[in-house]
């Protein structure tokens, strides 16, 4: 650094370089030279709008289906890695995001870590999770979770190569240093729960009597597409639609009202045929898969076109629209709920 130019007051260039100096080898660091890119007057973004054809990674994770097992691999799973991060294990700067692929009659063995996850099924004919006890059968278009520490094994018992997006907040948990991770003393948990136990508990509008047990997440870990394709449908039928987002719901944890996950919330949305959206920003990462139609999305100076099971992340800032060919279905996750619980979300919807 040049810090004659940058400081001409009085001081020599040579003063301001041992004097710099000195304080680098006492541990300290002048603020002034950095405070604009460390208190910055909006959003400084490493992580860049990103784009996955499903087409085209589907291929490859099918390759790695016969380079490795899912028992070698503990969970076979390409990263999806922001082209702005590569090396970080992210897709967003708060986000880890990857494909998942569990072959017919593998399995993927029990294990628990603090990072929380959540599933959203692309291919399954058979494949199923199981979450603290209970099995769910993973269909196409089902949002699961599995909450920080919760013990999880995911299995096919189909005959057809099961495939689903993997969403954890890991790039979160890491950056406090609260990573923990266990195997099960057993490869596959016992299953201490019928199927449809948490559904039926959780996921009728009803709670067990005197449940006030304080959850960070939601203790219904599986939302099933069928019905939330259905309540999408009929609220859309109704209206009224968003000029941004279409008709766009999010998850919710029964028993508090709030965000299925503390780090994580999860969307669904549906844009009419011919929608064509408003851009909007807020300072939510967010990673969206395509789960029915086409349509195209503009994030920043970026077009995106996209069809059924693509994969695309959106940084904080960066304003999107998206526009619909056919009718078309969005999942999507984001950090909102941390960014909320901290006081520092920010949107602009829409932005005119
Ligand atoms: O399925 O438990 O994509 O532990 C990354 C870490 C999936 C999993 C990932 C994991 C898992």
């Amino acid at each position: 650094m040049n810090t004659t130019a940058t400081h001409p007051q009085s001081r020599s260039g040579q003063e301001w370089q041992e004097f710099y100096e000195r304080l680098s080898r006492s541990g300290t660091a002048p603020l002034w030279e950095v405070l604009g890119q460390i208190v910055p007057s909006q959003p400084l973004r490493a992580c860049v709008p990103a784009f996955w054809s499903y087409d085209e990674v589907r291929p490859m994770l099918m390759e790695a289906g016969r380079m490795i097992t899912a028992k070698e691999a503990e969970r076979r799973v390409l990263i999806l890695e922001n082209p702005g991060a590569r090396g970080q294990s992210r897709i967003t700067q708060s986000l880890y995001a990857g494909l998942q692929l569990v072959l017919p009659g593998e399995e993927a063995a029990t294990h628990r870590h603090t990072a929380s996850a959540l599933r959203f099924v692309i291919e399954s004919e058979g494949g199923y999770t199981a979450v603290d006890g209970e099995r769910t059968t993973m269909h196409p278009g089902d949002f699961i979770l599995t909450p920080s520490w919760s013990w999880h094994d995911h299995g096919n018992s189909g005959a057809k190569p099961v495939i689903w997006l993997d969403g954890l907040d890991i790039p979160i948990v890491n950056f406090f240093d609260a990573g923990f991770f266990e195997h099960h003393a057993q490869d596959l948990q016992p299953v201490t729960r019928p199927q449809g136990d948490a559904l039926a508990r959780y996921g009728a509008n009803m709670l067990p009597l005197d449940d006030e047990q304080q959850r960070p997440a939601t203790p219904l870990f599986t939302y099933p597409y069928a019905r939330s394709r259905e309540a999408l449908e009929r609220v859309f039928r109704s209206g009224p639609v968003d000029v941004c987002h279409g008709v766009k719901m999010q998850f919710t944890n029964p028993a508090t009202g709030s965000y299925t996950m503390p780090t994580i919330g999860a969307f669904l949305q549906m844009l009419p045929r011919g929608f064509d959206g408003l851009p909007y920003r807020s300072t939510e990462g967010a990673i969206y898969c395509v789960v029915e139609g086409r349509g195209q999305s503009r994030v920043g100076e970026e077009t995106f076109l996209w069809k059924e099971h693509d994969v695309f992340a959106i940084p904080s800032w960066y304003a999107v629209s998206h526009q619909a060919e056919s009718e078309a279905v969005l999942f999507s996750f984001s950090d909102r709920p941390v960014q909320k619980m901290l006081g520092i979300w920010r949107e602009q919807a829409p932005m005119l």
